[in-house]
C-alpha cells in the first residue's frame, strides 16, 4: 500500500485557532499526544498524523505545529520540510499576531503550495465570513497563497471538512518532486525510544534513500552509526526514500546523544558548518534595523543555533532590504547549499528575516571586500558559476566533480554537465590525476606557471653551480601554491612549452649549464683532469684531496657538480670513473657480450686490463643501471 508518495501538510496559524482540532476532525486522530498538551489544551510538540484516503494516489501526512509565541522555534522546525500548508485563521478572531509571524516564516522557507482554512466557522455569520475572506485575500496578495482556496470549516459541526479534504488533495497533486542529489539526508524532528524497536530518529527524507544496514552519520556531531530498521507510517520497511516521513531505528546509540535539529546523512560527505555565507532578507515588518555583529537565533532545517550576523555590504540592514551576510555560529549545525533559514531576535522574540545558504564552508571575509562579495554572488548564479567559484575559492587545490557535488548537494551528472560547459568556455581547467579527473579555475593557471618559472630562475640565480633543480626543491619553494596533481601538470606544460627542460632528477632552464665560480671551476678542471688521466684505474677520493691540498668541503662541492654535469660517474663508494672511460668500459663489455653472450669478472679484468676491484665495480654498475644483469657468476645483457 503505502508505496505512495507522501504529501507533507503542515498546519500554521495563531494559538487556539483550531489547528489541532481540524487535523483531528479530518483524520480522527488527535495530533496532541502529551498529557500536558491535553491538560492545557494547547500544542507544545509537533504532532504527526497520517490521513488515509484510499482513492487518493498520494499519502497525506500532517505535521501539526504549536501556535504559542513561545514555541515558534518548534513551528519552524516542523514547517521546514512541508510540501503544503494548511493555513489556519479562526473566523471569530481573524488575522492575529502569530498568523502573521507563521506566514512570514512560510514565505521565508519558500513553501509553495497551500490552502486557507477559516476555522470555527460555526462562531461567525455569513457576513463576517465574507468580510474575513476579503481581508485574508488582501493579506496573502502577491504571495504563494494568492489564489489559494479559502474555505470556511468547523471542526464542531463538520461543515467544510470535505471541501478541505478535496483542496488538500488538489494542492498535493500540484506539489513538484523534490530535487534529489541521491545522497541521503533527513533532518531530525523527533527522537524517541520505541518498545521493541530501539532508539529512533524521525523526519522527512529530503534527498536520497535509506535502508536497513546502511551506515549513516548524525550531524553536526559526526556520530557514525548503522540503520537497524526503517519504518514508514508505523510499518516496518526495508527502505524509505525521497519526500517520505521516515523513522529510522539506529544501532547502538544512546538516546541522550540525539535531538531534534540533528541531520542524518550519508557518512563523510559534508562537514558541519560553523560559518555560513548567505543572502539575507530583513522583513519589511521587522521592528528595526539589523546591525552588523548583532546576535540572532538562526533556524535552519530542524535546528536552531545562535549566531552573529556579519553584514558584508553595509553596517545596517533596514527593514525590507536584502544583503550578503556571514553568520558566525556559536555551535555547529548541518547546513546545505541553498537551504532556507529564518532569523529571530532574542527579546522580544521576533521573526525578523531569513534567506538562503550560499556557502557552508566560507573563509572569514573582510567586510566590503569587492572580490569576496563577487565570489559569494557567483554562488547565487547557476550551477556553472557556482562550480567555477567553488574552484576559485581554493586556488591552491584541485577538486573533483564528486567534491563539487557534495558541496552543492547536487547530483553528479548535473555537476559533470556544468564542468563540461566550463571547460568548453575555458573557465576551468582539467588536471589529470591518478584516480579521477581534477579541476582548477582557469584564471589561476597562468599565475601558477609564472610562479614556477620564477622559482626555477631564482634557484639557478642563487645556485649557479647546480647542474639541475631537484623537483622536490621546486615543489617546496612553491609553499603550497599547488597540490601534487597541479604541480605535475604544470611541470609537463612548462616542459612542453620549452620554458624548462626536464632532466633526470630534476629540471633546468633551457640553454642552462651549471657554472662554478672561477676559483671552483679551476679546481673542477683539475679534478676532472686527474680522473681522465687515470683512465680505467682511477684514484680514491682521499688521494685526490691530498694531491690537490684542498679543503674537504670545497672538494665535495666541485665533485658534486662534476657528477651532476655527468662528467664523472660514481660506480660504487670507492670507485669514480671519468665519463669518457666509463663509456669506453661499457662499450668494451657490450662488445664482448655481443660475441660471447656472457662475461665474468675475470674476463672483464682481462679486457679492461684492470684489477678485480675495478672490474667488479664496472660490472655491478652496469647491472645496477639495467645494462646487464647477473646470472650466477656471469653477467649477461639485459
Ligand atoms: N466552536 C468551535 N471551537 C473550535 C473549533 N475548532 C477548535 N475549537 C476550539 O478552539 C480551541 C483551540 O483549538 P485547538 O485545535 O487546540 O487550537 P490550536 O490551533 O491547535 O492551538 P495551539 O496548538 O495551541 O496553537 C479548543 O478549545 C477547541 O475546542 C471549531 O471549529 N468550532
Ligand atoms: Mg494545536
Amino acid at each position: 500500500m503505502s508505496e505512495r508518495d507522501h504529501v507533507i501538510v503542515g498546519t500554521a496559524g495563531h494559538i487556539d485557532h483550531g489547528k489541532s482540532s481540524l487535523v483531528k476532525a479530518l483524520t480522527g486522530t488527535d495530533p496532541d499526544t502529551l498529557p500536558e498538551e491535553k491538560e492545557r489544551g494547547l500544542t507544545i510538540e509537533l504532532g504527526f498524523v497520517f490521513m488515509d484516503i484510499p482513492e487518493y494516489e498520494k499519502q497525506i501526512v500532517f505535521i501539526d505545529v504549536p501556535g504559542h509565541e513561545k514555541f515558534v522555534r518548534t513551528m519552524v522546525a516542523g514547517a521546514s520540510s512541508i510540501d503544503v500548508v494548511m493555513f489556519i485563521i479562526a473566523a471569530d478572531e481573524g488575522i492575529s499576531v502569530q498568523t502573521r509571524e507563521h506566514f512570514d516564516i512560510l514565505r521565508l522557507l519558500g513553501v509553495k503550495q497551500g490552502i486557507i482554512a477559516l476555522t470555527k466557522s460555526d462562531l461567525a455569520d455569513a457576513g463576517r465570513l465574507d468580510r474575513l475572506e476579503g481581508e485574508v485575500r488582501a493579506f496573502v496578495q502577491g504571495t504563494f497563497l494568492e489564489g489559494a482556496p479559502v474555505i470556511p470549516v468547523s471542526s464542531v459541526t463538520r461543515t467544510g471538512l470535505s471541501e478541505i479534504r478535496a483542496a488538500l488533495m488538489e494542492a498535493g497533486r500540484r506539489v513538484g518532486r523534490r530535487e534529489n542529489c541521491g545522497y541521503f539526508r533527513l533532518p531530525v524532528d523527533r527522537v524517541f525510544v520505541m518498545h521493541g524497536f530501539g532508539t529512533v530518529v524521525a523526519g522527512t527524507v529530503l534527498s536520497g534513500a535509506v535502508k536497513t544496514g546502511d551506515r549513516i552519520e548524525i550531524l553536526p556531531e559526526r556520530i557514525e552509526t548503522k540503520v537497524r530498521g526503517v519504518q514508514v507510517h508505523k510499518e516496518k520497511r526495508d527502505a524509505s526514500g525521497l519526500g517520505k516521513r521516515t523513522a529510522i531505528n539506529l544501532h547502538d546509540i544512546d538516546k541522550a546523544l540525539l535531538r531534534r535539529g540533528q541531520c542524518a546523512v550519508t557518512p563523510g560527505l559534508v562537514a558541519p558548518a560553523t560559518r555560513i555565507d548567505a543572502r539575507l532578507h530583513l522583513l519589511r515588518e521587522a521592528p528595526k534595523e539589523l546591525k552588523t555583529r548583532d546576535r540572532v537565533r538562526f533556524h535552519i532545517g530542524t535546528d536552531e543555533a545562535i549566531a552573529r550576523v556579519v553584514l558584508l555590504e553595509k553596517d545596517k540592514l533596514f527593514p525590507g532590504e536584502s544583503i550578503l551576510a556571514q553568520f558566525v555560529l556559536e555551535s555547529p549545525t548541518a547546513a546545505f547549499y541553498k537551504d532556507r533559514f529564518i532569523i529571530r531576535t532574542f527579546s522580544p522574540l521576533n521573526t525578523i528575516g531569513g534567506g538562503y545558504v550560499l556557502d557552508i564552508a566560507p573563509p572569514r571575509h573582510k567586510r566590503f571586500d569587492a572580490a569576496a562579495l563577487a565570489g559569494i554572488r557567483r554562488f547565487e548564479g547557476g550551477l556553472d558559476e557556482s562550480v567555477e567559484q567553488f574552484l576559485m575559492k581554493t586556488p591552491d587545490k584541485s577538486r573533483t566533480a564528486v567534491e563539487a557535488s557534495y558541496a552543492f548537494w547536487t547530483g553528479i551528472s548535473a555537476v559533470q554537465e556544468a564542468i563540461r560547459t566550463l571547460i568548453e568556455g575555458g573557465r576551468i581547467k582539467a588536471i589529470p590525476a591518478e584516480k579521477e579527473m581534477r579541476y582548477v579555475a582557469a584564471g589561476i593557471w597562468p599565475g601558477l606557471l609564472q610562479k614556477m618559472t620564477d622559482a626555477v630562475k631564482k634557484y639557478f640565480a642563487s645556485n649557479p653551480h647546480r647542474a639541475f633543480m631537484p623537483l622536490a626543491e621546486l615543489q617546496s619553494s612553491m609553499s603550497g601554491a599547488a597540490d601534487e596533481p597541479m604541480f605535475r601538470t604544470a611541470i609537463e606544460e612548462l616542459a612542453a612549452a620549452g620554458a624548462i627542460v626536464r632532466k633526470e632528477g630534476g629540471l633546468v632552464l633551457p640553454g642552462f649549464e651549471a657554472r662554478l665560480e672561477s676559483k671552483d671551476q679551476e679546481i673542477a678542471d683539475r679534478v676532472e683532469a686527474i680522473f681522465r688521466r687515470a683512465g680505467f684505474e682511477p684514484p680514491l677520493e682521499e688521494d685526490v684531496v691530498r694531491e690537490l691540498r684542498l679543503p674537504l668541503n670545497q672538494f665535495r662541492k666541485v665533485l658534486g657538480t662534476l657528477f651532476q654535469q655527468g662528467k664523472l660517474v660514481r660506480l660504487d663508494p670507492k670507485v669514480i670513473y671519468h665519463r669518457a672511460y666509463f663509456e669506453k668500459a661499457k662499450a668494451s663489455v657490450l662488445d664482448y657480450l655481443q660475441k660471447k653472450r656472457s662475461i665474468t669478472i675475470a674476463e672483464a679484468k682481462d679486457i679492461l686490463r684492470v684489477t678485480r676491484k675495478y672490474a667488479c665495480a664496472v660490472l655491478e654498475y652496469l647491472d645496477k643501471t639495467q645494462v646487464t644483469k647477473r646470472n650466477g657468476d656471469v653477467h649477461v645483457q639485459k
